[in-house]
């Protein structure tokens, strides 16, 4: 490195020039060394530095002569800082590129930080298994509202006003904006709105599923407030029981594996008839245990022919189509799937129990 040139101490544009071409010396010298630039910047900039002490000497000379020697230093140092701060940036890519090109950069190794790594929502899992059985069978994807008017959770479902059927969906009702205006407003207790408006708008034949969030005033270890459906719903002319049972043997069978499924009579308003699926327990293959409550069979989903009322409520004529439809809670194959023993467990988002799954 060249000497620095001894010249009188206060920043006068001889001592200016003589630190200017010292230091242009001496990063001519230092480029391409990381510790000589920051060598350098410390000698020229740091507390100590030679910069600095001309800035300090401006106070000590007389008031006539300050505001030049001011300006001419502050001038100078901004200029051989940004030389500076251009040859380290220039020495920094350099050094990074001839390690890149040593091949020592092992890109296989661990990050420093080990972060968890997140996951989908078990529900969200499930809902997303299921539709993609479904969708394999050509059935297409419908969403809708989740705060509904009654006419499309209830009426529309053949459930008449006050008729008693309504009762095994205890019901949100949401005061409407405009009392006067609206007629009521529920949180959907169900999916099935979103098959109506499907049918409304698309007509037969068609085939679609709505998964989605549903609500009903209920909770206990298997019920809660919120819970997430899959329906879906088939219609076409000449569609039967038997297509029903063929369909979802193939979901059963897709999502447990090969397993005895029977069908109970129920009754729903919205389909006639109406069944109950039941199919052999998970856990015990069917010889019985705790969880199926030594039946051999647990309860998965209901299910029926739709109702002629309901085609007709969508402009289908019944005399022409037939239909079946079905709905599931998410909730309760998710429970199953991981033997989850409270349903609010689910919906707590601790992640000592998520991650478990
Ligand atoms: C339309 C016509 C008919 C859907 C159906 C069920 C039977 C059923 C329950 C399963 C568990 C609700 O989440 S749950 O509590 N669902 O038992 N759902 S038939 O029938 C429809 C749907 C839409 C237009």
């Amino acid at each position: 490195m060249a000497e620095p040139s001894s010249a009188p101490t206060g920043p006068t544009p001889e001592v200016l020039t003589a630190v200017e071409s010292d230091f242009t010396s001496a990063l001519d010298h230092a480029r391409g060394n990381g510790e000589a630039l920051q060598r350098l910047r410390s000698e020229y900039f740091g507390p100590k530095g030679r910069l600095t002490g001309l800035l300090r000497s401006v106070g000590q000379l007389p008031p006539a002569e300050r505001r030049d020697a001011g300006q001419n230093t502050n001038k100078l140092k901004q200029k051989l800082e940004a030389g500076l701060t251009e040859a380290i940036e220039a020495q920094e890519q350099a050094a990074r590129e001839a390690e890149l090109k040593s091949g020592r950069l092992d890109m296989s190794l661990d990050g420093r930080l080990n972060r968890p790594q997140g996951a989908f929502h078990p529900v969200t899992r499930v809902i997303r298994e299921m539709t993609d059985i479904f969708a394999r069978m050509g059935f297409s994807v419908a969403t809708g509202p989740e705060v509904e008017t009654d006419g499309y959770n209830f009426e529309a479902l053949n459930f008449p006003p006050d008729h008693p059927a309504r009762d095994m969906q205890d019901t949100f009702f949401v005061r409407p904006p405009d009392a006067r205006a609206i007629k009521a407003l529920v949180l959907r207790t169900h999916t099935s709105p979103v098959q109506i408006r499907s049918m409304r708008a698309q007509g037969a034949p068609i085939r679609v599923i709505s998964p989605g969030r549903v609500y009903r005033c209920d909770e206990d270890r298997t019920h809660s407030p919120m819970f997430h459906q899959i329906e879906g719903l088939w219609v076409d002319e000449g569609i039967s029981l038997a297509h029903l049972k063929g369909v979802l043997t193939s979901f059963v069978t897709a999502l447990f594996g090969e397993r005895g499924m029977r069908l109970r009579p129920s009754f729903f308003p919205f389909v006639e008839p109406g069944v109950e699926v039941d199919i052999q327990c998970v856990f015990c293959g069917g010889s019985g245990c705790r969880v199926c409550k030594h039946t051999g069979w647990m309860e998965i989903l209901g299910a029926g022919m739709v109702h002629p009322a309901v085609l007709e409520n969508c402009n289908i004529d019944p005399e022409r189509y037939t239909g079946f439809a079905w709905g599931l809670g998410a909730d309760r194959i998710a429970m199953l799937r991981w033997q989850i023993d409270d349903l609010a467990h689910l919906f707590r988002s601790d992640v000592r129990f998520l991650g478990q799954l």
